[in-house]
Order: structure tokens, then sequence, then C-alpha cells
């Protein structure tokens, strides 16, 4: 008796198969309705995402394709122009292969005011077991840019990211290339290597922490750097479709309410309209209760704070006569609205030099020193402008001279 396998079956049944043996779910009916609903998902949305790095484990990228999908993908290239995207949205999806990546569009400037049709948006997700997701969500918890999102907008992003990966020496970003995705670490070493005189040159590391790849997504320019993989590492990947409908459009939130405030931020009035509002956009918001630690002294850090509202306290643990640090702290300082605290230790690559609680209830601005240095260059001439100021205090405290600038 001869049968008609359907097209596309085996490889349906195969991928499923797969899944199976790589992640063991107890629950194999289960499982299965999730995987395949998933695959229909991914199927019925128009703007898909794909990593240019596909090694990922996240089931929906690892899955063979079915006949028919391969058929939409190679179809999608040829149709380009056809595409039936709005007018805002100018990014088509690359494939995974990195040869084929586009060079840049550079489209005119997103305006997330012209924007505003959320209704027909597709929403992408990645269906993720409880591990992957517990990883992701750690991965997340520091993000500044997810830190201005409402609880339901920041739980769509997480259901939109996808795990990708990666291999050392893989180039995740190519400086020049459009902005696919947007990248968040959640382990390994990545090299950012800027090209000047038509050599590369490594300009920093992302060690373990960090995201990349906001930039051309945010102000639809071109990669501004390439960053390459030294070791194996995973990293989890936002599309540029979603990175637009919820964080650029959250950007344009932030600038309307913190416009203002910002501009009375006297750290930041020698910026340009234009430079502050990118600060905007990369800053972060935290709340704090009242005596909840900001900042705790001898910690190394990576990012300073402007009080928006409420107080904070500076305090210092003395020395013992033994030279510990384990005296009674003492409180030198108050920061209130406008204010700025914890730059100390950026401008001067040391430790934290005193511990930071809110006192009473109290919100604060974050501001990432890499993201900030991305923008603008040099943060720390910019902070060290005020350094000064301390020495002269601790002049004034313990009459002698001090030099705390590096
Ligand atoms: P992207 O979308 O332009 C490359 O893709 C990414 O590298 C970029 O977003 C940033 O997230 C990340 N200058 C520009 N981009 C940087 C830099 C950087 N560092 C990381 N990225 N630097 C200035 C070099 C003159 C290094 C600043 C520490
Ligand atoms: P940070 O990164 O070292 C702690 O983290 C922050 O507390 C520090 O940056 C400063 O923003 C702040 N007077 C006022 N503020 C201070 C002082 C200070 N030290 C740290 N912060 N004094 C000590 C100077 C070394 C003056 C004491 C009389």
């Amino acid at each position: 008796m001869s049968v008609d396998v359907p097209a596309g079956l085996t490889d349906l049944l195969k991928g499923y198969t797969l899944e199976v043996l790589k992640q063991r779910p107890v629950d194999l009916l289960e499982f299965a309705v999730q995987h395949f609903t998933s695959l229909r998902e991914r199927r019925n949305f128009t703007i898909r995402s794909r990593s240019p790095v596909t090694r990922g484990v996240a089931f929906d990228q690892d899955s063979a394709p079915t006949d028919e999908e391969e058929e939409e993908e190679h179809g999608e290239e040829e149709e380009e122009e056809e595409d039936d995207f709005p007018d805002d949205f100018t990014f088509k999806a690359p494939l995974p292969s990195k040869c084929n990546r586009r060079v840049s569009v550079c489209a005119e400037a997103y305006n997330p005011d012209e924007d505003e049709d959320e209704a027909g948006e597709a929403k992408v997700i990645h269906y993720k077991t409880e591990a992957q997701r517990q990883r992701l969500q750690e991965a997340c918890r520091d993000i500044l840019l997810f830190k201005t999102l409402e609880q339901d907008q920041f739980t769509e992003v997480l259901d939109s990211m996808f795990e990708v990966l990666v291999k050392p020496h893989d180039s995740i970003i190519n400086q020049g290339d459009d902005g696919d995705n947007f990248y968040v670490i959640e382990r390994g070493v990545f090299d950012i290597l800027i090209q000047k005189d038509g050599s590369s040159c490594c300009v920093g590391r992302y060690d373990n922490k960090g995201s990349f790849g906001e930039l051309a997504l945010m102000y639809n320019t071109p990669r501004a750097a390439t960053i390459r993989a030294v070791q194996e590492g995973a990293l989890w990947a936002l599309d540029r479709a979603t990175f637009h409908r919820l964080i650029v459009r959250n950007n344009a939130k932030k600038r309307k309410m913190y416009e203002h405030f910002i501009e009375s931020v006297p750290l930041l009035k020698s910026l340009q309209v234009s430079e502050r509002m990118k600060i905007v956009d990369v800053l972060g918001m935290k709340s704090f209760r009242d005596g909840e630690l900001i900042i705790r002294q001898g910690d190394s850090a990576d990012c300073f704070y402007i009080v928006e509202s409420g107080e904070v306290r500076i305090m210092i643990r003395s020395r013992t006569g033994a030279g510990q640090r384990s005296g009674p702290e003492l409180e030198v300082a108050r920061c209130t609205r406008g204010q700025y605290f914890g730059e100390l230790a950026l401008v001067t690559n040391k430790p934290r030099a005193a511990s930071v609680y809110a006192a009473g209830e109290t919100r604060c601005l974050v501001i990432d020193v890499q993201a900030f240095e991305r923008l603008l260059g040099s943060c720390k001439q910019i902070l060290k402008r005020n350094i000064w100021q301390y020495e002269q205090q601790l002049v004034a405290v313990f009459g002698s001279s001090v030099h705390i600038t590096q």
C-alpha cells in the first residue's frame, strides 16, 4: 500500500523529537502543545526575528524548518518590496547568514509619536523552558533600558527574547551593518572593535554582563562598532521590531517626562539639547525605600545617580586603630533633587568611597557610564570638573591638602 506523506511532516516531527531529546520535558503532551503553538505563531508573524548567529538552543530557532517555512524564507528575500510593513518599519528581518547581511540603509529617524497604532502589531513570543526564563530574567535584572518599562511591557520583552549561543571569534555585530537585534549578555566575554584608518582597534570589552546593539535600533544608524565573542557565551536577543515597539516608544515617553528635569541638572547643563535627550534614552530609574542601601562603600562601580525626588545620605565608615574600615558610619553629605552621586569611583577608578542610603522614599535616575560614553564620549571629563569640591571639603574637615583624582 502506498502512503503519501504530506510535505513537511517528517521535518515537523523531527524538530519536535529533537527538542524532546534535548530538553527532556516531563509532560510530553504539554511540551508538544507549546512547541507546535510556538511554531504556528512564528509562521503567522509577518515580522520575524532571526539571530545572525543561530546556534541558539531556544527551540524555535533550532527546530528544523519545514519545507513550507524554507520556501517562505527565500520568498521573503525576493519579495522584499512587497512586504506589508508600516512606513516606520523600514526594517526587513535579516537571514541568519553573516554573508547576506545588508549594508546600511540608514532610514529616516523613527518618530514614535507617529506610530501609535499598536493594535495591528504582531507580538513575537519565543517559547522558553522555566530554566531558560530564569536565566533570562537574571541577565536582564540590571539592564537600564528595561528599568523604566511597565511590568507588562517588561514581560513582553522577556517573551520576545530568544537565546543565541556564540563560539569564540563569532562576530555578533559588524560595524556598518543595519541593526537587527539588541543583545543582553548572559555569559561570555565580548570585544568592542572600531575600524580606524583601515584597521580594527579594540576599544573595550564586555565581561559577562551588560548589553549592546541599542544605538543602531534607537537612531536608525549603521552599527557603530563590531562586537566579537572572545570565548563561548550566551546572549539573549530582542528583535528590532519589538525593540521599536516597546523600548523606543518608551523612550519617547521618557523624553517627555524627564526633559525639564534633566535641563535643570547642573551636571548636564553644559550638554547640548540633543545630547541631553540621548542621555534620557539610556537612563534607568530606580525607587528606594527609606533607609535602603543604594551604594556600598568598597564596591566596584559602573553607574552614577541623579536624585529625582527624595534625599540620600552619604556615609563614610571610618578606620579603626588597626586600619580596618570597620568603625562607625559617619554622615558626610546629603543629596537632594537634581544632585548627583556615585560618580567619584568612576572618575578615580577606585572602589566606592562611601555608602549611600535613601532618606525617605527616594527615586533616582541611574546612568550607566558605558552607555553615556558610547553616546557622548568621555563622561569622566564632565564628572571630573567638580571633583575639586571634595578636596576642598576634606581640607576643611581634616585641615590638610589631599588629592583624590587620578
Ligand atoms: P550599535 O547598534 O551601534 C554596535 O552596534 C554596538 O556596540 C553599539 O550599538 C553599542 O551598543 C556597542 N561606541 C559605539 N558603540 C559601542 C561602543 C562605543 N561601545 C560599545 N558599543 N565606544 C566608543 C568608541 C569610540 C566605546 C565606549 C566605551
Ligand atoms: P562613589 O562612586 O565613590 C559613593 O560612591 C559616593 O558618595 C561618591 O561617589 C560621591 O558621589 C559621594 N563628600 C560628599 N560626597 C561624597 C564624599 C564626600 N565621598 C563620597 N561621596 N567626602 C569624602 C571625599 C572622599 C567629603 C567628606 C568630608
